[in-house]
């Protein structure tokens, strides 16, 4: 059996003194019985290094209009000045000293407990923050740019990324997976630990030798995937031989042909970019052969010994626990004929140059488009190597990049990891005003400053400008939209757009909120959402599917499934869907005067419901036979079953009147546990069955559930329907589990990407109770819960 790691629950943290300025001292946490052990250790001649621990009462996370930076203060006086907010503490898993709250009684109570909480953790721009992390492959991509463009690691974030990366080791096997929850695998424990010894970690400390065991019984790196072949050739531990071809003449292609990058998935694409780029040049780290660390690495990180290694032979070496999604036969054919006819004999120089020429270009777009922000912390670094090869490293580009790559760090408890983007803000904020309007705690005047900065903030972050030069850089219309995190990084998304939109909707329908987005910028929004669709009716991502789910054929990644194109979700289409229903209720009929017609309506009231036909045709297409749909974004089954019930709520189609509903509510009330919650497996992602946590009850699933079923409109209390009272016991369930001072603890991961790769929402512990709790209150009275 496979032994995971858990999400860390909230605050272990140790109220052990740590020395002032960064200083060195024994891990905060240790425990004396780990101190013993370490000192066991020692005597038996392997050693364990003191880690350095930096005075987490020093740390401050500052937003600047979204853009989100932790600080390490070094003096006193800065400190003094620069105060440790309730936000910052609680991030770092320091006590927050919030009071304990009157003890709640109704749903309501309970909600409103924990607005109190939550409420301390917005911030000042009125978005709310968290740690975003779970994919243990973002970190090596930064520390290894940081190191071969020679950028200086400011010694805070040095020691805590080692701390982050020590915490989440494997407690049994010393090896790191592809995210925290995941088996250990090479691409995790190559990667991390080869930025360990970067960041200086000892070969020798005990933790390293068990990892390098564990490398080693995986047969080393050489049975990493691409991608970390890719990084150890840049950083010149690998020989580019092993890495197979990401042709950057694939930019030259025609755009009508069904394999061209501008029809593929925006990650993939925009990883591929500056990969394919960096690739053609072939570039490595220039001081690799003098450098003893990396002269190091290459007696570490393999089994046999360096100078026999014929790198190129193992190209397609991977070991089984890397490969999730294997390569097709077609890939494998068309990699050996790159390698073996097309690389050594036709590629003519010209085209070499015109195809680095192309993709450079294109790199340039997507910094400019993003001021350096870029779309993900995959590419960032990427494309900030791409920028230090062709511009020196005193070029503006590389610095600009420099200064951002920060955004994507975050420190916790367990110290410092890459969040996934440069943050929630947009999102998590989105479904908190969501929440708080649907519980009708909205009007009450005590929320009114936190909901208008909140207001604020979405006004703020609404995408005003199309990107320059849009369509020689691919990119979809994005005047109007929002992002998942800021203005800045400026992507549009599907869902994060809606529900952007409704919020702003939902608040400015009410007396007392200002009008801060006008019709205009609604309407533009709207114009966003009816280009998202696909052919099915249903709706993708960050764009409609520009290929053929065959492109999968070409998928090099070997660790992720489905990701070579846009695929349909019912969670982006039903947030698609119900932001349109919202709009045609609250600007319809009246509120619009056509140019053309000078008919009176509602702004595209037929391409609205020609949308929403399709969508809700492919919502109910999508439906599995047990009544559940798969989610893709969040765990899993309770996720996607939530969203599509409001789907099909929205146009009334309920328990009352639609066997599919009463399908979906079976669905939900068998896979009930005895306490009254729900709580499912990452496991269902990945096999697309349900599995239950083996924690059992999760208060973010359990919300999910109660929702979806309020959604259905469930018959809780009708004595004829097998589950009777299901609802009432998961709301129940979450008003337990909340604490004396209005918060939810942390327990298993929420999210998740690519099937494989998990994600963590921390602040949806918070949301979602909330809006559960709200919408039972509505529904059958804010009387104690019996
Ligand atoms: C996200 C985070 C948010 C997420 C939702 C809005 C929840 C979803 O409904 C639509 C897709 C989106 C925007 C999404 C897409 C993929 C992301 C950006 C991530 C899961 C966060 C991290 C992930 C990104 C791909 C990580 C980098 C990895 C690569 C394979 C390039």
């Amino acid at each position: 059996m496979v032994t995971t790691r858990s999400q860390s629950a909230t605050p272990s943290r140790s109220s052990t003194p740590i020395n002032a300025n960064g200083s060195t001292s024994v891990h905060a946490n240790s425990s004396p019985t780990k101190k013993r052990k370490a000192q066991d250790t020692v005597t038996n001649s392997v050693k364990r290094a003191r880690d350095e621990k930096t005075d987490y009462s020093r740390w401050r996370l500052r937003d600047d209009r979204g853009r989100q930076t932790w600080h390490y203060l070094d003096s006193d006086e800065e400190c003094k000045e620069w105060p440790q907010s309730i936000a910052d503490r609680y991030m770092l898993g320091l006590e927050t000293g919030l009071p304990t709250l009157p003890s709640p009684e109704t749903p309501l109570d309970h909600a409103r407990n924990a607005l109190s909480f939550f409420q301390h953790l917005q911030l000042p721009p009125g978005n709310w923050a968290c740690e975003y992390g779970g994919p243990m492959f973002l970190l090596p991509g930064i520390v290894i740019t940081w190191y071969v463009t020679q950028t200086p690691i400011p010694p805070a974030y040095a020691s805590e990324i080692k701390n982050y990366l020590f915490a989440r080791q494997h407690p049994e096997d010393g090896g790191w997976g592809l995210h925290i929850e995941g088996v250990t695998s090479v691409f995790g424990t190559g990667m991390n630990y080869t930025i360990l010894r970067l960041l200086g970690a000892d070969a020798e400390d005990e933790r390293m030798v068990k990892a390098r065991a564990k490398l080693h019984e995986m047969g080393g790196v050489l049975n990493g995937p691409h991608w970390s072949k890719w990084w150890l050739a840049v950083l010149g531990v690998c020989e580019w031989g092993i890495v197979n071809p990401a042709p950057a003449e694939l930019w030259l292609l025609p755009d009508w042909t069904p394999i061209s990058p501008w029809r593929w998935w925006i990650h993939i694409r925009q990883v591929f970019l500056p990969m394919s780029y960096i690739a053609s040049k072939k570039w490595t780290y220039p001081s690799a052969s003098s450098d003893p660390v990396i002269q190091s690495l290459r007696n570490e990180l393999f089994v046999q010994p360096y100078s026999s290694i014929d790198f190129s032979a193992h190209r397609n070496d991977i070991s089984p626990y890397d490969n999730y999604h294997p390569k097709t036969w077609v890939l494998n054919a068309i990699n050996w004929l790159l390698v073996k006819v097309w690389d050594p004999y036709l590629r003519p120089d010209s085209l070499k140059q015109k195809a680095e020429d192309w993709t450079w270009k294109l790199i340039q777009m997507e910094d400019a488009n993003t001021d350096y922000a870029d779309l993900a912390p995959v590419n960032a670094p990427m494309n900030f190597l791409a920028c230090y090869i062709t511009e020196g490293p005193d070029a503006y580009s590389v610095r600009r990049h420099r200064e951002r790559i920060p955004e994507f760090l975050w420190v916790k408890d367990e110290g410092m990891l890459c969040n996934g983007t440069n943050g929630v803000q947009t999102w998590d904020t989105n479904f908190l005003v969501q929440a708080v309007v649907e519980a009708g705690l909205a009007q009450e005047k005590k929320w009114k400053p936190m909901l208008t900065k909140a207001l604020e903030f979405l006004d703020d972050h609404q995408i005003r400008e199309e990107c320059v030069e849009k369509d020689l850089c691919y990119r979809h219309t994005r005047k109007g939209a929002w992002a998942f995190s800021t203005r800045e990084q400026g992507y549009t998304v599907s869902d994060c757009t809606s529900e952007a939109m409704k919020a702003v909707m939902m608040l400015q329908a009410l007396d007392g909120f200002p009008k801060l987005v006008d019709d205009e910028r609604l309407r533009d929004a709207v114009d966003v959402i009816l280009t998202m669709q696909n052919s099915t009716g249903g709706v993708a991502s960050y764009e409609h599917r520009r290929g053929s789910e065959l492109l999968e054929y070409l998928n090099a990644a070997e660790v992720f499934g489905r990701i070579m194109v846009e695929y349909d979700y019912p969670e982006c289409t039903t947030a698609c869907v119900t932001a349109l229903v919202m709009f045609k209720k609250l600007y319809g009929k009246g509120h619009h005067t056509d140019e053309k017609s000078q008919v009176k309506g509602c702004y595209r009231e037929e391409d609205i419901d020609k949308f929403l036909d399709g969508a809700l045709k492919y919502i109910r297409a999508a439906q599995r036979p047990d009544g559940s749909w798969y989610g893709s974004w969040g765990i899993c089954f309770t996720y996607a079953g939530m969203f599509a019930l409001e789907s099909l709520a929205c146009v009334g189609e309920r328990y009352a009147n639609s066997e599919r509903v009463r399908r979906a509510c079976r669905f939900f009330v068998e896979k009930q546990n005895p306490d009254g919650g729900w709580g499912e497996s990452y496991k269902s992602c990945e096999t697309a069955k349900w599995v239950p946590h083996p924690q059992g009850t999760q208060v973010v699933n359990t919300a999910w559930a109660c929702i979806a079923l309020m959604e259905a409109g469930w018959p809780d209390e009708d004595d004829e329907v097998q589950g009777k009272g299901a609802l009432k016991r998961g709301i129940k369930l979450l008003m337990e589990r909340q604490q004396a001072n209005g918060e939810w603890l942390q327990e298993g991961i929420e999210g998740v990407f690519n099937k494989s790769c998990m994600i963590s929402y921390p602040n949806y512990k918070f949301i979602f109770p909330i809006r559960a709790l709200g919408m039972y209150a509505k529904r059958y009275g804010d009387v104690e819960v019996l």
